[in-house]
């Protein structure tokens, strides 16, 4: 199994705070920002956009993990500042031209990952198999922080592990995203996941400080 790691969810963090935490991610090491990209459309939401991913970009030396929940991404991935290292997912869902958009991604040296919708069947993979490097999987409804993981999205996690891996895909990775909390996360490693967005159920939660948040979380998912 690929190594367990983390990504918290900047849509969860105080925006007033921002340089303080980037400061802490720094310090302790975090792989990468997660930034979810929200168009009013695709999902009920709007969310974050291109000048705080630039901004991200210059304030820290951490790769972003840009997750695009807007229609037809294909049309709109050049107004993103991302590059070699980068994550940026798409949803299966969002355009009848995924595997155009995965391959520009991969073609701008970013790591293409395809997001899948809870309704969205597994099978939506097979035909684009070669032109990602992860599959980011909703274990909430994309659109808000502060969800309860749906009952399903454990064995949706081991599904994809298992198409993953019967396919010759091992090294393509998952991503676990929403409600990825202290008791959910030791559950989606064990269903295969190696990515975990942390946003209020764990790293921004009330009750913990950052530093404890990720130590706590990264004990979960090792
Ligand atoms: C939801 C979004 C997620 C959330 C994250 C929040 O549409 O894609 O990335 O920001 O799930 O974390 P939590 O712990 O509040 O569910
Ligand atoms: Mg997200």
């Amino acid at each position: 199994m690929l190594p367990g790691k983390i990504s918290p969810s900047m849509m969860c963090a105080d925006i007033l705070r921002t340089e303080s935490i980037l400061k802490e991610f720094e310090k302790y090491a975090v792989p990468y920002l997660h930034i979810d990209i929200m168009d009013g459309v695709f999902v009920p939401n709007y969310a974050l956009g291109t000048d705080y991913c630039r901004a991200l970009k210059k304030a820290a030396n951490i790769p972003l993990d840009i997750h695009l929940m807007i229609d037809k991404p294909e049309d709109k991935l050049e107004w993103f500042p991302f590059g070699a290292g980068d994550i940026v997912s798409v949803h299966a869902e969002s355009t009848a031209h995924l595997q155009k958009a995965l391959s520009a991604i991969r073609l701008r040296g970013g790591r293409p990952f395809v997001a899948l919708c809870p309704a969205t069947p597994v099978c939506a993979l097979e035909e684009i198999l070669d032109d990602i490097d992860g599959v980011l999987v909703m274990t909430v409804n994309p659109g808000f922080a502060g969800q309860k993981m749906l009952p399903g999205a454990p064995d949706k996690l081991r599904r994809v592990r298992e198409f993953l891996d019967t396919r010759g895909y091992a090294h393509v990775g998952i991503e676990a995203d929403g409600n990825v909390s202290f008791q959910n996360a030791p559950l989606m490693r064990q269903n295969g996941a190696d990515l975990f967005v942390a946003g209020t159920s764990s790293v921004f939660h009330p009750s913990v400080t950052i530093a404890e948040g990720l130590q706590k979380l990264n004990d979960c998912v090792r």
